[in-house]
């Protein structure tokens, strides 16, 4: 039986300077051999994590008519993968644009971003991460942080150390919204490991993948880990293997990135992990065929 081709629409902004989001979820897809559109949500000169005088521009009217241009062309994807959204509005925008292009085969992933650390993005209003709820609602995978996890669930930010039975419980909670999986970056037991742990509502099954923690605070990591899953999931990976697969790239990126002693809120050093990744990719999609 022929594969159907590996596409995908990353709806998230671009931030043209200090790598996350579209400057991540692009070469990493392409490099998961996953076709990748991109639907940009705002243009910024720099994302909003520790710059100052950032040029923001919201697309919030483009978005609609950009992706009814769009369907008008044939476009057809086998994923819809959301992040960072510009707007309150956006929200209910994005749940039409996953409406339009859904299809039986289809998984929708929903990265929830909106805060770290206990506190929201500075473009996020406290109206905006209440909405980003219905999204989750709609996707059948949702990747948040342990910050957007309990923003979501109404909870109070824990900042850890976690439990096994703690982790297994936000998990349930998330998928109690409606996705079938779930994946909670930034879990730990102990300090001195850091990880995430994932969640799948038909095998009852939660897995934590842990590396060792390396010290700071690294920027575009959330959307590293995000892609890295959805490009493990298109290429036929278990939600364990994906989840492993994403902590693993994620932590020889922030290997590279901490040794390269430079200023973090440049972004990920990601660009020489791509042959690894993309030779791991091919490996299994060789061995689906
Ligand atoms: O990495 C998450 C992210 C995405 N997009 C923008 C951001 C951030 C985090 O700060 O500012 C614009």
């Amino acid at each position: 039986m022929q594969q159907r081709e590996l596409t995908c629409a990353a709806i998230h902004d671009l931030s043209g300077f200090g790598k996350c989001s579209l400057t991540v979820a692009l070469p990493v897809l392409s490099a998961c051999g996953v076709e990748v559109s991109a639907l940009p949500t705002a243009v910024l000169s720099t994302h909003t994590g520790g710059f100052a005088g950032y040029i923001y521009r919201d697309l919030t009217p483009e978005l609609l008519p950009m992706a009814k241009h769009w369907e008008s062309v044939g476009a057809r994807f086998k994923a819809l993968y959301s992040g960072f959204l510009g707007s309150g509005e956006q929200i209910g925008m994005v749940e039409e644009i996953f409406e339009m292009f859904r299809e039986p085969e289809s998984l929708i992933l929903v990265d929830p971003v909106m805060g770290d650390g206990g506190k929201l993005y500075s473009t996020y209003t406290q109206e905006m991460a209440d909405g980003m709820v219905r999204l989750c609602r709609r996707a059948d995978v949702v990747a948040p942080n342990m910050t957007e996890a309990c923003h979501i669930l109404g909870l109070p930010y824990d900042p850890g150390p976690y439990t096994r039975e703690g982790l297994e419980s936000l998990l349930r909670a998330l998928c109690g919204l409606g996705p079938r999986q779930a994946v909670l970056t930034g879990a730990w037991l102990q300090k001195g490991e850091l990880g995430a742990a994932c969640f799948d509502r038909e095998t009852g099954e939660m897995r934590l993948s842990l590396r060792p923690e390396i010290p700071g605070y690294f920027h575009g990591t959330g959307d590293l880990f995000s892609s890295t899953l959805l490009g493990g999931l298109l290429n036929g990976m278990t939600l364990y293997e994906a989840c492993d697969t994403a902590v693993e790239f994620t932590h020889r990126t922030i290997v590279t990135t901490a040794q390269s002693g430079g200023d973090t809120r440049f972004g990920p050093k990601f660009e020489t992990h791509l042959p690894w990744l993309a030779q791991l990719m091919e490996e299994k999609r060789k061995s689906r065929k």
